[in-house]
């Protein structure tokens, strides 16, 4: 008789029950040649101001104007914004092929600090706390107009995630709508909570520190893990270790900490391929719509694209871009080389 390969070391697929998603894992697949493309090198040595950068204190913007000496967070509305704040319903036809809708939203920029060359790995533990602070007050301020019901906040960092400038920043977009993703986690968050009485993410968080296999970093309130479904090769899922829906409901101990498990992930990422490692980021939450949300909880997820080295990434094309995500190494391998970098 053949002795069978471990169950998690052949082709298989796994479920994402936020997305309702499957993804299709190739372990086997790990030992292919690779004669693709290659990113370019990230530029590393950054002044710690440039004076042609758009987003550095003093400088002047695309569209003429100067942003302040600012010394710690800076948030200024977008100028090139993919939302306006008056929907314009003038021009859309009600036709049941050709479906469309009017939308509002605002769009926001925030700079991490003035310093041009320090991203949150190197910024100081507080100024990353500044940042998850502000997160915090945007939140409330733009969830708190009725005619805004989700604020989404995310994060591009590097060219190869395309991100437009090497100031270190993220983006704020508050929608009157609920986003097509935003809306299935929320339905999926639903369904569970109403079919087992309690929230799918505690239970999973729960699961995973039992096993301990996927779990990366833990403070004393948030855990780094790879989820199980991870579909991008070091995807990472940052989780609370208490019950909350919005970073409304975060107080300043616990911004700490999300800020403290937010810079080490960062860290750790950095170290893996030595260079400074690309991903997009974003920040889940309840919609702000006025209504109280028990099923939901908060959770941020870390999208990176590479996988061999700092200049070898992942596509997700082909197989992933018409049929489902796929990936080759196992999110338990990428759980113990992330681990180690801790
Ligand atoms: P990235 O995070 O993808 O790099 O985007 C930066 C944002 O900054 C982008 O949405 C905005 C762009 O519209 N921006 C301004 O609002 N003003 C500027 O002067 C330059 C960039």
């Amino acid at each position: 008789m053949t002795a069978q390969p471990p169950a998690n070391l052949t082709p298989h697929r796994r479920f994402n029950p936020l997305s309702g998603e499957w993804v299709l894992v190739s372990p086997q697949r790990n030992q292919r040649p690779w004669q693709g493309a290659r990113e370019p090198a990230s530029a590393t040595d950054l002044p710690d101001h440039d004076p042609a950068c758009y987003l550095c204190p003093g400088t002047v913007r695309a569209n003429g104007q100067r942003n302040p000496d600012y010394d710690g967070v800076y948030v200024f509305d977008n100028d090139f914004p993919a939302l306006l704040p008056q929907p314009d319903s003038a021009t859309l036809a009600a036709d049941p092929l050709l479906r469309a809708e009017p939308v509002q939203g605002v769009c926001r920029v925030l700079c991490f600090s003035p310093r041009h060359d320090l991203g949150i790995g190197e910024l100081s533990p507080r100024s990353v706390t500044a940042v998850v602070r502000c997160w915090r007050e945007q939140t409330r301020e733009l969830g708190s107009q009725p005619q805004l019901n989700y604020v989404q906040i995310f994060e591009n960092r590097g060219a190869a995630m395309g991100c437009s400038n090497p100031h270190p920043h993220g983006q704020i977009w508050a929608t009157g709508h609920v986003p097509t993703r935003v809306q299935r986690a929320h339905e999926r968050q639903q369904q569970w909570y109403a079919a087992q009485q309690q929230s799918l993410l505690p239970s999973v968080l729960e699961r995973e520190r039992s096993l301990a296999t996927r779990v990366v970093y833990e403070n004393a309130r948030f855990t780094v893990l790879v989820p199980f479904w991870a579909a991008w090769p070091f995807e990472t899922l940052l989780l609370p270790r208490f019950p909350v829906a919005s970073l409304t409901q975060l107080d300043d101990a616990d911004c700490a900490a999300l800020a403290d498990a937010w810079q080490r992930l960062v860290q750790a990422y950095d170290r893996l391929f030595d260079c400074p490692f690309p991903y997009s980021a974003g920040v889940h939450q309840a919609p702000s719509d006025g209504h109280q949300h028990p099923a939901w909880q908060l959770h941020l997820q870390f999208y990176p694209p590479l996988l061999r080295s700092a200049s070898v990434r992942k596509f997700m094309v082909g197989f992933e871009m018409f049929a489902e995500s796929q990936r080759d190494i196992t999110p338990e391998q990428a759980a113990a080389l992330l681990r180690e970098q801790f």
